[in-house]
């Protein structure tokens, strides 16, 4: 659970670090989950999500990561761990008290090449009429600057939503926002990170030699609906914590989009409610 403190320092600047939020033994634990994760799928299947505008703040290096969404249908350790009450009851001192899965996210940043994310909002890819959504990334090894931490600025989801470029994935300009000046957020394994969909964020190049591993566990209030529907995962809807009101059989089906159901997006075009291309761009992107 949160201090007052911790909450206005949300309120304020749209994220917050959570310290051993799982114990050095549970991040250990997921940490061999995960790396079992990537290891069975890369058997049958290419698992590299590196986003096509993560180039420039690779400077050009062949980068690489490791991703699997919806890690709750691939292991039950990982199921258990959407409803853990350190994580929930977090989430729910910010968006509470229902607290509803929106999706999951395993990376890997393997080591010396692991895949930077360029600077950008997380609500181009699903906007909600009451942004709600907040992502925690929870680490199971240490992230240090040289494995690519996590990188906010501060305050940027006061801005509301941004316009984004679309071309290998949304993502701001790289030049007016260098991932390399943003807040580097360091972590060790057991640390989680808060941050709202509207917070402007990013990740480094892992450099380092041992792999950086995090979930990314995307949450929402059950009564905030999507502003057109897009990226409806499996398991979308899960409640982790509390109740839905709405009393939705499908969540992300039952639900009337906001507004008129189109949605101008943050390019300025705008969107069809349902846009199977920006679903497959997404998929492609491991946004999906
Ligand atoms: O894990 C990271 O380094 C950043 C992930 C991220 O920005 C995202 O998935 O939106």
């Amino acid at each position: 659970m949160l201090t007052a403190e911790q909450k206005q320092f949300f309120a304020d600047n749209g994220y917050v670090v959570v310290r051993g939020l799982l114990t050095p033994t549970e991040a250990a634990l997921y940490r061999q989950e995960s790396h079992d994760l990537a290891h069975r799928l890369s058997a049958v299947r290419e698992i590299d999500a590196t986003w096509g505008s993560a180039d420039a703040a690779a400077m050009g290096k062949k980068t690489q990561l490791l991703h699997c969404h919806d890690v709750h249908l691939q292991s039950a350790a990982f199921s258990r761990l959407l409803v853990n009450d350190r994580l929930t009851g977090v989430a729910a001192d910010l968006i509470g008290p229902n607290v509803q899965l929106h999706h999951s996210k395993m990376f890997i940043k393997p080591p010396e090449k692991g895949s930077p994310f360029p600077m950008h909002q997380d609500a181009p890819f699903f906007p909600h009429e009451n942004h709600s959504m907040i992502a925690a990334v929870l680490h199971f090894d240490d992230a240090g600057l040289e494995k690519g931490c996590l990188r906010v600025v501060p305050g940027s989801h006061k801005r509301g939503l941004m316009p984004h470029l679309p071309e290998g994935s949304w993502h701001l300009p790289t030049d007016e926002y260098p991932v390399s000046e943003a807040m580097p957020l360091e972590a060790k394994a057991g640390d989680a990170v808060f941050f709202s969909y509207l917070t402007i964020h990013g990740s480094g190049l892992n450099e380092s030699s041992e792999a950086r591993t995090t979930l990314l566990v995307q949450m929402r209030d059950p009564e905030d609906a999507p502003s057109y529907r897009t990226h409806e995962s499996p398991g979308q809807g899960m409640m982790l914590r509390g109740i839905d009101p709405t009393c939705a059989t499908r969540p992300a089906l039952d639900r009337t989009p906001g507004g008129d159901g189109t949605f101008d997006a943050p390019n300025g075009a705008s969107m069809a409610p349902v846009s199977m291309a920006g679903a497959m761009a997404g998929a492609m992107a491991g946004k999906m």
